[in-house]
């Protein structure tokens, strides 16, 4: 027999969780162009999975599995950041790879140079859910749009060394608060909340 709490009373009340990340997502435009500038990479890598033309992004700062209870806090921190950030733009111009591209397993686009004001941008969300008591991010937070993932690590530098994405330059004027199913696909992605960078000049 299970031994009952005479106190205990069920209500039917449960914390869903939700997978969750800030990003910057890119105009479709931008993210028509990087699959475009892909393809003859996508001939010449094998065993690497793709990240579907919908899904590029620029992650500032992955959270992982959150109580539903915290998204009150989570959106009061998107509105009070990007209150104080202007808007900005980010080349995405030079092809790189996780952790080198000697042993590639993450190939991405982003800048040839460091971003001021996206650093400032990732270190102010980093600062403020560590405030809300989530433990540190250890990576710097680089600004990048992955690519593609290798499972098994490849040699990729003279192919990333040696392919020219075309141009692109993407203005950051929102960000975005992104909740990720992880599906047998891929993962599905669904906006939670999206804030205007409304910061009067540049964040440097
Ligand atoms: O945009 P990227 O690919 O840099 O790799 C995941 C992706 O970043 C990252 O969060 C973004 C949205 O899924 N991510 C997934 N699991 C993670 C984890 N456990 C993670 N980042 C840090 N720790």
């Amino acid at each position: 027999m299970v031994a009952r709490d005479p106190e205990a009373r069920y209500t039917g009340a449960i914390i869903a969780a939700m997978r969750l990340f800030y990003c910057v997502e890119l105009p479709a435009e931008v993210r028509a162009t990087l699959a475009r500038g892909i393809r003859p990479l996508q001939i010449r890598i094998r065993g690497a999975t793709w990240v579907a033309e919908d899904n590029l992004h620029l992650t500032l700062r992955f959270l992982g599995d959150v109580g539903e209870d915290f998204l009150p806090a989570l959106r009061d921190l998107g509105a009070a950041v990007a209150g104080g950030i202007a808007p900005f733009d980010l080349p995405l111009e030079r092809l790189g790879a996780f952790p080198h591209p000697g042993r590639a397993r993450v190939v991405w686009a982003g800048p040839t140079a460091d971003s001021a004001p996206f650093a400032i941008l990732a270190q102010r969300i980093e600062e403020d859910v560590q405030a809300l008591g989530f433990p540190p991010e250890r990576k710097l937070a680089l600004p990048h749009v992955t690519l593609a993932r290798l499972r098994i690590p490849q040699d990729l530098a003279a192919l990333v060394e040696g392919t020219a994405l075309p141009a692109l330059r993407a203005r950051v004027s929102r960000i975005t608060l992104m909740c990720s199913e992880l599906r047998p696909h891929g993962p599905l992605y669904t906006p939670v909340e999206r804030w205007p960078l409304r910061g009067r000049s540049r964040a440097v």
